[in-house]
């Protein structure tokens, strides 16, 4: 007897999906999330770290005293995540997270930058703080923190950019792994995520961005067009993971809730001589996939020298 020939199988493989959800939004939210107990532990070894309030501040005399604004993000020797190498494979071992990245960056990828990122809520804000960076596109909060607590970044929102702001003249040909180790509710700084304003490539922030409608916002990038692109807000689950391509833009608004938001966030480039995902992916976008200056916000002395941010209108 003839044996019955196999249904052929039309489920797409995670890493098929994974490069067609690049290519159409510039992201990847993973469906599975990793491990809960692993996210749980690490959250407590780094809560236990410090107080996420009002004491990791400077006083507004200290602060003026000898005031830098470049610096004070985690570096190597200065970096909390350091202390908890033997504990991140739940992330860097996880199945999903090795073949999605994988499928977009080829084997042997490399980690550019892994570190905590802390959403600072309100209530730790010292009143002087709020006052000063009221407005302000970029509240990366490192100037202010003091220097021993510099090992995490902290934010207070950050408007709409693209993980390219940080990479003056690299191609995009990495990708942004954001990990929440704890639930994130819309009151938690949420990531907003703009899907497929990747495909208008590098661009200055920041960024030109008008409202449409309640999830849209119509994106120009100068001579290389405009896109309506779908705003998405990334609530989540302990170990939802989500992964987006360079220019992908994304921000926060402030913590809104009563306890701090912690993140883990990844940059992971690709090593691979070879085509990958990601040069499928960046075969479609319209504009640059490098740029040559990334930001006119800031003054010399790398303070915000604008007052504007359009993520706090979303
Ligand atoms: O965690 C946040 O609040 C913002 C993180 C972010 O957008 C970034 O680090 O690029």
């Amino acid at each position: 007897m003839n044996a019955m020939p196999k249904p052929r199988d039309l489920t797409p493989s995670l890493a098929e999906t994974v490069v067609d959800d690049f290519i159409r939004d510039g992201a990847h939210r993973f469906g599975e999330t990793l491990d809960p107990a692993a996210c749980a532990d690490l959250l407590a070894q780094i809560r236990a770290t410090r107080e996420f309030g009002a004491a990791l501040f400077l006083t507004e005399e200290a602060f003026d005293a000898d005031p830098h604004y470049t610096g004070v993000n985690p570096k190597p020797g200065r970096n909390l995540l350091e202390r908890f190498e033997a504990q991140l494979d739940f992330v860097e071992h996880a199945p999903q997270i090795v073949e999605a990245v994988t499928a977009l960056l080829g084997p042997d990828y490399e980690v550019l930058n892994k570190k905590v990122v802390c959403g600072v809520p309100a209530g730790a804000v010292p009143n002087w703080l709020k006052a000063r960076i009221a407005g302000n596109p970029v509240n990366n909060l490192g100037a202010y923190v003091r220097p021993q607590y510099r090992d995490v970044t902290y934010f207070y929102g950050i408007d709409f950019h693209q993980d390219l702001i940080d990479y003056k003249d690299r191609e995009a040909d990495f990708l942004t792994l954001y990990v929440y180790l704890h639930p994130v509710s819309r009151a938690d700084a949420p990531l907003y995520l703009l899907e497929g304003s990747h495909r208008l490539g590098g661009a200055v922030f920041p960024h030109n961005l008008t409202r449409i409608g309640d999830r849209d916002w119509l994106y120009r990038n100068a001579e290389h067009g405009e896109v309506v692109a779908r705003q998405t807000v990334l609530t989540g689950e302990t170990g939802f993971a989500a992964i987006w391509h360079a220019c992908t833009l994304h921000g926060t608004q402030p913590d809104a809730a009563d306890h701090e938001r912690i993140s883990l966030r990844y940059l992971i480039a690709r090593r691979h001589a070879g085509r990958t995902g990601i040069d499928e992916v960046n075969a479609t976008l319209q504009g640059p996939l490098s740029l040559t200056a990334t930001r006119a916000d800031l003054a010399a002395d790398g303070s915000a020298a604008i007052k504007s941010n359009t993520v706090l209108k979303a």
